[in-house]
Formats: structure tokens, sequence, C-alpha cells
């Protein structure tokens, strides 16, 4: 009866823990050109992972919010990663595509604080009207 309970109380805490943990979310390139996700909404401390699913590609940060140090670009066809710790409005692109528009934003927490400063930011035309589209859509999706 006691090892009973026992397994009970394991099997309650493993139900309850998966919801406590940070999450992860996967962001493919694709063929076209562009990142599966182009407009990533997550919660502070959460990471995003960019697969090398398509060759060429790779992730270049170019804005965040204040305290965001943009990290080294990554490599071409290298799996990359980020962990989320400020909550605001971040854009990438993929160095080789970003003036093609192969950009993406992730918003952390809800927040678009710096929302007017990534949209100042100096791109190539048709980059500037992707992140515009990409703007309205993250804009449509605000909770
Ligand atoms: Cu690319």
């Amino acid at each position: 009866m006691k090892s009973l309970l026992i397994t009970f109380c394991l099997l309650a805490s493993h139900a309850i823990l998966p919801g406590a943990l940070a999450n992860s979310l996967k962001i493919e390139f694709t063929a076209d050109d562009t990142f599966s996700i182009e407009v990533a909404r997550v919660e502070v401390g959460d990471k995003v992972e960019w697969l090398p699913t398509n060759d060429g590609h790779n992730v270049e940060f170019l804005a965040g919010p204040e305290k965001f140090l943009a990290p080294k670009k990554s490599d071409i066809d290298a799996h990359y990663s980020l962990v989320f710790t400020v909550p605001g409005v971040y854009i990438y692109r993929c160095t080789p595509h970003g003036d093609s528009g192969m950009l993406g934003l992730v918003i952390v927490g809800n927040d678009f604080h710096n929302l007017e400063r990534i949209k100042n930011i100096k791109l190539s035309h048709v980059a500037t009207s992707v992140l515009q589209r990409l703007i309205k859509i993250a804009e449509s999706n605000k909770i």
C-alpha cells in the first residue's frame, strides 16, 4: 500500500511539472527561403531553436529590447538556439537572404514596448515590406 502511495505521488508530481518548465519552440529553414514560423510568440525563459532543415541559411539578430545584446550570427547550416529572458520584440534575418525578405520576429512575453524601434530599422525595400506584414500579424495576435 505504501509503495502504491509513493507511485501515485510520483505520477502526480510528473503530471504537474511539465507545465512549470520552460517551453521550446522549433523553427525550420524552408526551401522557399523563409523561416517556418515568421512570427514566434514565446514566454520569458522559453527557448527558440532554429533547425537547418534546408541548406544555405542562418540566423542573425538585428535588434531587440534595450537590454538585448545581439549574439554573434550563427554559421550557415548550423543548428542554433537562444533562450529569451527579456520581454519585447526581436527581429532577426538570414544573412544571405535578409534583403530578399527572409526575416522573423520573436515576441517575448506579449510585450510590444519596443515595437516602434523595430519598425524603424533600416532594411531593403523587400525586407521592409515583409517586416510590415509580420508586424501586422504580430499585432493582430496580441493578447
Ligand atoms: Cu536564408
